[in-house]
């Protein structure tokens, strides 16, 4: 997926050629409200594409934000593309419930995110996701906008835990599954050749390390799936932070690397498809504005 990206932006991150200097006008902006708020009749709200109901906003990005910021709404800056750092932060969106916030597209294809405004207005390492909190701090790092967003929900289930224990507990394996299987998989895939057409004088990639980031994430699934024996869930019977950082990731990077879904690993394969077909899966394959993305 972010292959295809690649091939047409090479021309704009040759070293030292800077960045790429799009704007961000006309995102598309939509207000995500608690299931259970019904929207006033006639006031044009429609279902979203998870049968969550939100009110579609075309708005330029400087005026919005400074309304955001007085009306103390958060701000999602989504993606383009489930990639495998803005799925877990949309399924987690859905999975976790009671959340209201306004989302807006940063298109990764249009190089949006390495543009000026971008990254002087919202995250200077030109990465998505971010979030705009509502104190108007933007959070980026998809571990830390998922705890935000769990401590800010009203109503819902928490997808870190209710006490210490149990929070202690998903801590361990979100970090568990970050540290020995996320982290290797992206990294795989930045020791590709597509990779280096994208990344090309953006950031230090390690193709000569590719097959070791491969072996790393193999041995950290080969474990899990042998702790994953008579689980339903990584943490347990209930899925949580962990589970939904690690399929988010898998899920997509198996679109360019299928050695990650080894059905020989059964209780991962098991679990994946588990995961697979729940609603929050399903749902954040198209973007929280409800924009139409190329896997959805
Ligand atoms: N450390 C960040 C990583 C974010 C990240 O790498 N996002 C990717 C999308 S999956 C991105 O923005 N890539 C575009 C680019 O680097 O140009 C996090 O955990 O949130």
């Amino acid at each position: 997926m972010q292959a295809r990206h690649c091939r047409t932006r090479r021309t704009c991150v040759a070293p030292g050629q800077g960045f790429h200097d799009g704007k961000i006008s006309h995102a598309r902006t939509r207000r995500l409200l608690p299931r259970k708020i019904k929207p006033p009749a006639g006031s044009g709200n429609h279902p979203g594409p998870s049968g969550i109901r939100g009110r579609l906003l075309i708005c330029t990005y400087g005026p919005r934000n400074q309304q955001l910021t007085q009306d103390k709404t958060m701000l999602f800056y989504d993606a383009d593309n489930p990639t495998p750092n803005v799925m877990p932060v949309r399924m987690f969106i859905h999975e976790r419930d009671g959340l209201a916030l306004d989302t807006t597209i940063i298109s990764l294809a249009e190089l949006e995110n390495r543009g000026r405004n971008y990254r002087e207005t919202v995250n200077r390492r030109g990465e998505v996701p971010a979030l705009r909190g509502q104190d108007g701090q933007v959070i980026t790092e998809i571990i830390a906008i998922c705890e935000y967003l769990d401590e800010k929900a009203t109503g819902g289930r928490s997808l870190i835990g209710d006490t210490p224990e149990h929070r202690a507990h998903v801590r361990m394996w979100t970090r568990r599954v970050d540290l020995e299987i996320a982290q290797p998989v992206v990294a795989w895939w930045r020791g590709s050749s597509d990779a280096e057409d994208f990344y090309m004088g953006y950031r230090t990639l390690a193709p000569e390390a590719q097959r070791f980031h491969r072996l790393l994430a193999e041995q950290g699934m080969n474990m899990l799936d042998e702790e994953m024996e008579a689980r339903h869930y990584i943490c347990g019977d209930k899925m949580m932070l962990a589970d939904i950082l690690l399929f988010g990731t898998m899920f997509t990077m198996s679109m360019t690397g299928a050695w990650i879904n080894n059905p020989n690993r059964k209780n991962l394969a098991a679990w994946s498809e588990r995961m697979r077909v729940s609603g929050s899966a399903r749902a954040a394959l198209t973007s929280l504005a409800g924009a139409k993305d190329s896997l959805a």
